[in-house]
Formats: C-alpha cells, structure tokens, sequence
C-alpha cells in the first residue's frame, strides 16, 4: 500500500512520484535549504570539478529558496533531456531504476529539520537537488545515469543488484576525478555534505585508488561514516565506457574471488593515495 506523504498529504502514483506542491514550503523550510545551500557554495570551489560547478552555475537555484521542480526540469530537460520529479523519500530499487532509464531523476520532496543539518535518513531535497542535479547538466554524466537505471533492472533479474549498486556508490554518490593535477569531487554525496566535501579531497586519511570497474565491483562500502576509500577517475568520460559494457561477463567472474573491505589497499591497485587510516582508527 502507498503511504500518504506526511508533508503533503499526497499519496503517491503508481510510479511512486507525488507533487512537488512548491507553494506549501514554510518560511522555515526555505530558510534550512538556505543554510545548507550558503555553506555548501562557500566549500566547494577547490573541491568540486568544474563541470559540476558549471552544472550548478546554469540551473536556477538560488540560495534564498527551495528549488521548484519544475523550472529545474525547463532547464535540465533542454540541455540532457532529464528532468526531476518528486518522490516522498526512497522509492523501491524497481521504481528508482525504471526512472533513471527514462531520464527522470526522483527527488525527495522534503527537507531534513534545522536541528538535524547534518543527518539524513532519507535522502531529501537536498542531497538530491543540490548533490544530483548540476552532474545531471553534464551530457557524460546524463547518459551514465540512464544508462544504470536500464543496468539496474537488468542487474535486479539477475541477482546482481549489490554488485551494481556498488558502481553507483563509488561513482554518482562518492566518486572523484582527476583535473590538472588535482583530485576534485563530482559525486552528489560528497557534494552535499559539509564535513566529507573537505575530507573526500584534502585529509590524508581516506584511500584514493584509480577507479577500476571488476575492484570497485568487489568492494563494500560504508553507508554509516565517511568513506575509508574513493576511487578516482582520470576524467569524466570514463563514465562512457563504463555505462557501454556490458556486465554480464563482470557478474559471472565475480561468483569466484574475493571481496574487499572498504578499507582495504591491493597490490594491484593504482594508488594515488595510500590513507593513513587515522580518521577511522581513532573512531574504533
Ligand atoms: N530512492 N529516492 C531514492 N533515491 C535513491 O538514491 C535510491 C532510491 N531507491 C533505491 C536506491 N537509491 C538504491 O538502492 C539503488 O541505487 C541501488
Ligand atoms: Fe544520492
């Protein structure tokens, strides 16, 4: 049975999507986009590669107001045929996927609570709009996603939905790339957190590995803390390939083999960090 969305009333469509409802935001609701949005624009230049800045810089998002679907969607639509619809929080692997493979991006409709600013069950508007979106102006990153979404429900009939969602997690939610001769983010994850934007990039204590597909296909990762390890790509076109392969071959050999720890260095990895482990030591 859908739930009824508490903030609207709403119940959702078969799709899983609800209305927006962008004129029933509080002031105060406004006011924590606000804030999370002001910190965020003031971290990331030097963290965030230059096309999710460009990405961000095009879309109409400003800091004063939560975002209306709607026009994000005008724009987005014209430029990588996406748009964003709203969902009340997760929705179903299925529902997710069948969205992505039709260019539609769901966001949560809700905003976290002003004395819960850095703490999300959910991913909410947010994480969403503020962490996803401005990739999704990137013709590279549109494609990809599309393209997992079809991967997704591949991967669902199959039973190889954990080995997928890892590819996810340590390229659209936590991965990072090469540009000049830094290491800068892209993932939405990173993006949208005040205190991982920083340590993703800068703290000696995370791994950063060259992204390697049957690796990070293998690995874990933490949903509960910073990550032990990124994976970095040496451009975002990387993505392409990525999205074309076909992973039937990748599924089969991962039956056999090891997993990883998210901690864990291979002496095949291509390090371009080994971390010191200190900021999850100190934490055990
Ligand atoms: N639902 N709203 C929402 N947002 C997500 O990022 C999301 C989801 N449902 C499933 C899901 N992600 C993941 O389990 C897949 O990427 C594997
Ligand atoms: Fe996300």
């Amino acid at each position: 049975m859908p739930l009824s969305n508490p903030s609207t009333g709403s119940t959702p469509a078969a799709d899983g999507t609800v209305p927006q409802h962008w004129a029933s935001y509080s002031a105060a609701e406004h006011a924590v986009w606000q804030t999370l949005f002001q910190r965020q624009m003031q971290l990331l230049p030097g963290l965030a590669c230059d096309a999710f800045v460009q990405g961000m810089r095009r879309l109409p998002l400003q800091a004063e107001r939560i975002p209306d679907f709607e026009q994000l969607s005008q724009v987005l639509q014209q430029e990588t045929g996406w748009r964003v619809v709203a969902v009340p929080g997760l929705v179903s692997d299925e529902v997710f996927f069948e969205h992505l493979a039709h260019r539609r991006f769901p966001a949560g409709r809700f905003i976290r609570s002003a004395s819960e600013l850095d703490y999300l069950q959910e991913p909410d508007i947010f994480h969403d709009v503020f962490g996803h979106v401005p990739m999704l102006m990137n013709p590279v990153m549109a494609d990809f996603m599309a393209l997992y979404g079809q991967a997704g429900l591949r991967a669902q009939r199959l039973g190889k939905l954990k080995e997928l969602a890892r590819v996810y997690w340590y390229t659209v939610e936590f991965g990072l790339v090469r540009q000049g001769g830094d290491v800068r983010l892209y993932g939405a994850g990173i993006a949208s957190s005040s205190s991982e934007s920083s340590f993703a990039v800068h703290s000696d204590s995370p791994n950063r590995i060259g992204f390697d597909l049957e690796r990070v296909m293998r690995t874990n990762y933490r949903i509960d803390n910073f990550q032990e390890s990124y994976f970095v790509l040496e451009q975002l076109e990387d993505l392409l390939a990525l999205a074309n392969i076909d992973f039937a071959p990748y599924y089969a050999r991962l039956d056999q083999g090891p997993s990883y720890q998210p901690g864990d260095c291979l002496p095949d990895d291509r390090l371009i960090q080994r971390g010191t482990g200190s900021y999850h030591a100190d934490r055990r």
